[in-house]
């Protein structure tokens, strides 16, 4: 079967692609099967392209069809923080969480935005960029167990529940990530036949 390498080690993110290719002729892997990949600096000034220079690198390294995927919160009131920093904006889940919900305490304007950039590259060449996104509030504390960063306090518009209470199958059909995703898909089905292909 063939296969492709999504260029991310947060096991979280490759559960969530899993799902979304399960319908597909392919098998996924991730740089979590490639504990020999140096990493790479994701200096970009956006979304866009930090998936670039990940999907590149790792395309590259592993020598197969490549994808990656940078995202993240951006909040209105913030001015758009933490953005292309969420990973960085502190040091584990708890703790961004924290700091977000004291940076806006006292705020009235909690809306905010989850942004996902995928970029695909294949033969050492990135061939397109995707983006998707997720409108929704940011609560005033965190709430349920699934998911990953800041999901336990993003409420995305339309539900009464955070993407920690949604169950995954519900975050998958409408996240930043799915959007992305389901435009890159299209894309793929499309324009190429990479995924009938055998590397
Ligand atoms: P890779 O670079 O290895 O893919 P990463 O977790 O560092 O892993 P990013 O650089 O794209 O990924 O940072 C995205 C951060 O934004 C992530 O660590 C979360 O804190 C947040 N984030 C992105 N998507 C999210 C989602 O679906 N739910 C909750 N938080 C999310």
């Amino acid at each position: 079967m063939a296969y492709i390498v999504v260029a991310t080690s947060n096991a979280h993110k490759v559960d969530e692609y899993k799902k979304l290719l399960a319908d597909q002729n392919v098998e996924l892997k991730s740089l979590l099967d490639y504990p020999g990949f140096p990493g790479v600096e994701e200096d970009g000034k956006t979304f866009a392209e930090n998936a670039a220079i990940k999907a590149l690198a790792a395309c590259k390294y592993c020598d197969v069809p490549a994808f990656a995927d940078d995202s993240g919160l951006e909040v209105e009131a913030l001015d758009g923080r933490p953005g292309v920093y969420s990973s960085r904006y502190a040091d584990s889940d708890p703790e961004r969480i924290a700091k977000l919900l004291g940076e806006l305490e006292g705020k009235e304007n909690r809306r905010a935005r989850f942004v996902c950039a995928i970029s695909i590259a294949i033969n050492g060449e990135v061939i397109e960029t995707f983006e998707g996104e997720v409108k929704g509030t940011i609560t005033l504390a965190p709430r349920g167990e699934g998911g990953f960063g800041y999901d336990p306090v993003f409420q995305p518009d339309g539900y009464d529940q955070t993407f920690g209470e949604l169950s995954q199958e519900i975050k998958n059909s409408i996240s930043h990530r799915a959007d992305a995703f389901r435009k890159a898909l299209e894309f793929v089905e499309d324009e190429m036949s990479v995924l009938d292909n055998e590397f």
